[in-house]
């Protein structure tokens, strides 16, 4: 259905990740790269966990909990609740099966295999068709300054539930990343690629990516279409509208839209948000005012066709 297009989609967690579905859906793996955040990446229990890896995998397999978006669907909790008995830390909830991935990845990654390697097997494994990829094999960490104290992302996100107010973010490590292999050679392929930035949180989830050393700056190079996670003045999942507030930042679509200025040629807003569409303009990108809530996998699709539509015009 479509001229040899090239997409590099970039994704953290679930808001993202239904972005990428969507896209999963109209393009063939040959069309499309799917780059995933890996700044929430951490060893918890001894396991290599990889929140938004997992997130994106389990998405395209169709095997995520519909309702909360990570994890499994179905789901049980036998040895959370073993674990917690024993007075260990059951804070971060890692179900059952959930379990069996990250018991296999540190398998693999002990084996000598690389993130992206141990990405694609488990991607395999899953029925995943379309290429997954971590920003970097290397491991990059988001750090969370906030008025408690400096937390690693998931103390932030899920032990203290993103409640200490945020005064920075920062990415360990970074300057000794280098893009996935596969990222690199997506690049240098042609056609140029053209580049969406799913609607994950800008700072906690796209951030760590464009901290890739000359990623931001190869990206820019191409064509680039941002969908923005604000919609109405908050957040559909997650704390991008209360850290904001927090880094003292207008709650908007166009605050979202002057992060990527720079980057972004084309910018995605909801129709809730269609009365700022001329300010986003006037920040010289293009806007496309649709429907950007997803709720089931017909509004996922129905996005990434108008983002796709979008690119087109590029094209010309
Ligand atoms: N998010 C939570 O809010 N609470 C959890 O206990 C939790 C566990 C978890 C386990 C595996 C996994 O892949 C993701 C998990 N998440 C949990 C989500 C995760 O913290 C976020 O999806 C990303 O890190 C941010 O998008």
């Amino acid at each position: 259905m479509s001229s040899a297009r090239r997409v590099l989609a970039i994704s953290g967690g679930v808001g993202g990740a239904k972005l990428a579905f969507g896209l999963a859906a109209l393009l063939d793996p040959a069309e499309l790269l799917i780059v995933a955040n890996t700044g929430d990446d951490f060893e918890h229990l001894g396991l290599p966990i990889c929140p938004d890896i997992d997130t994106l995998i389990y998405t395209l397999g169709g095997l995520a909990d519909p309702l909360r978006g990570w994890g499994l669907a179905g789901e049980t909790w036998q040895c959370m609740g073993a674990l917690g008995a024993l007075g260990g830390p059951d804070w971060f909830r890692l179900g059952d099966r959930d379990l069996a991935t990250h018991l296999q990845r540190g398998a693999l990654l002990r084996s000598g295999l690389s993130l992206s390697e141990a990405t694609a097997r488990l991607g395999a494994a899953l029925g995943v068709r379309h290429a997954i990829v971590p920003m970097s094999d290397a491991p990059v960490r988001t750090l969370v300054d906030t008025d408690r104290g400096t937390f690693a992302f998931q103390e932030y996100f899920v032990r203290e539930r993103c409640e200490p107010p945020v005064r920075g973010v920062r990415f360990d490590n970074a300057a000794a990343a280098r893009p996935a292999p596969a990222l690199r050679d997506w690049l240098a392929g042609s056609p140029q690629p053209v580049v969406v930035i799913c609607p994950s949180n800008p700072w906690l989830s796209v951030d760590p990516v464009l901290a890739v050393p000359g990623l931001r700056e190869r990206l820019a190079a191409l064509p680039v279409v941002a969908v923005s996670p604000i919609v109405g003045g908050r957040a559909i999942k997650g704390p991008a509208a209360k850290m904001m507030a927090e880094l003292g930042l207008p709650v908007s679509a166009l605050e979202v839209a002057r992060h990527y200025r720079g980057l972004a040629d084309a910018f995605v807003i909801d129709r809730e948000d269609e009365a700022q569409g001329d300010t986003i303009r006037a920040l010289g990108m293009r806007v496309l005012v649709t429907d950007t809530v997803m709720s089931d996998a017909a509004s996922k699709r129905r996005l990434a066709a108008d983002v796709l539509a979008l690119m087109d015009t590029f094209g010309a």
